[in-house]
């Protein structure tokens, strides 16, 4: 019953963020959307089980995402209507558009806007936790985990115990290459051979859900494996044949899950096409 309530949950936030995206893409086509952008469809469930987990353990942590983190802030919170502002290049957009999309920023949810170098918001979060002691939430994409700093970063976390989750969202791509033309190891067995909490897992929320009882509790890296749906930057698709996690959860939680999914799909497009008629 409790994974239920969890289940529908964190499919709502899932199905919010990959209507967005979809909308996204369809303006990237358009043109209308003209700067760089890192869609993140195929790997919502991550963001959305950690935000749906923060809530109901009542944390709301300091976060640090990469250039592929538009679930992130949405999960979390985000204002719906500043995303968007922010990829059509508004001033009113969520980082007053200069970030766009590799550099979402929210005051509001404690997001802090992505440099744009692979990997430096590692150090700079743990930097964030080590002054503050607040939790904190660093995100990385498996190729960012190869950055030396990250390394080091994760070292000084293990020492200074500091109450830090590490998300690897592991979709085994640097841009087009694989994990295995570029190393033979694996950062989970990295973290735990830095003394601290390591695990490889899917990005299946229940998945996710059974590492809770460590969240913030001590440092914890969750290597977490993923698809993304389509290209590396912009709109366009590698492959019709991905595995879809959303596609999974929609389907065990019935036709009413499918019937919120078409409400969320319409109400997005409504939402997009108001906000890019009215700049
Ligand atoms: C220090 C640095 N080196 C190279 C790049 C160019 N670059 C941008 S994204 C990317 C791949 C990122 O892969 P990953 O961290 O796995 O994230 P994903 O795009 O898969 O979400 C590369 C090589 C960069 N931005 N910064
Ligand atoms: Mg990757």
């Amino acid at each position: 019953m409790i994974n239920k309530k969890y289940l529908w949950d964190v499919f709502k936030k899932i199905s919010l963020c990959r209507n967005f995206e979809l909308d996204a893409f369809k303006y990237l086509n358009e043109k209308k959307i003209k700067i760089p952008t890192y869609l993140s469809a195929g790997q919502e469930s991550i963001s959305a089980s950690l935000a749906v987990i923060c809530e109901n353990i009542k944390v709301k942590p300091l976060i640090f995402a990469q250039h592929r983190c538009h679930s992130t802030y949405l999960s979390f919170g985000g204002s719906i209507d500043k995303l968007i502002l922010e990829l059509l290049g508004s001033n009113k957009g969520c980082s007053y558009g200069m970030g766009g999309s590799a550099s979402i920023h929210s005051e509001k949810i404690q997001m802090y806007g992505h440099d744009g170098h692979m990997g430096t918001q590692v150090p700079i979060g743990t930097g964030a936790c080590f002054e503050s002691k607040k939790p904190t939430l660093v995100f990385m994409g498996d190729a960012s985990a190869e950055e030396d700093y990250v390394l080091g970063a994760l070292g000084w976390a293990s020492t200074k115990k500091l109450p830090m989750l590490f998300i690897v969202e592991d979709n085994n791509l640097s841009i087009l290459t694989e994990k295995k033309i570029r190393r033979n190891w694996h950062i989970h067995k990295v973290a735990k051979s830095f003394n601290m909490k390591g695990y490889n897992i899917s990005d299946n929320p229940l998945e996710i859900k059974k590492y809770e009882k460590y969240f913030f509790k001590e440092p914890m890296l969750l290597n977490i494996n993923t698809k993304r749906l389509f290209w590396h930057a912009g709109a366009g698709i590698d492959s019709n044949k991905t595995f879809d996690r959303f596609k999974l959860i929609k389907k065990s939680l019935g036709p009413k899950a499918e019937i919120k999914d078409n409400k969320n799909l319409d109400k997005m497009k409504r939402l997009w096409k108001r906000i890019y008629e009215k700049q």
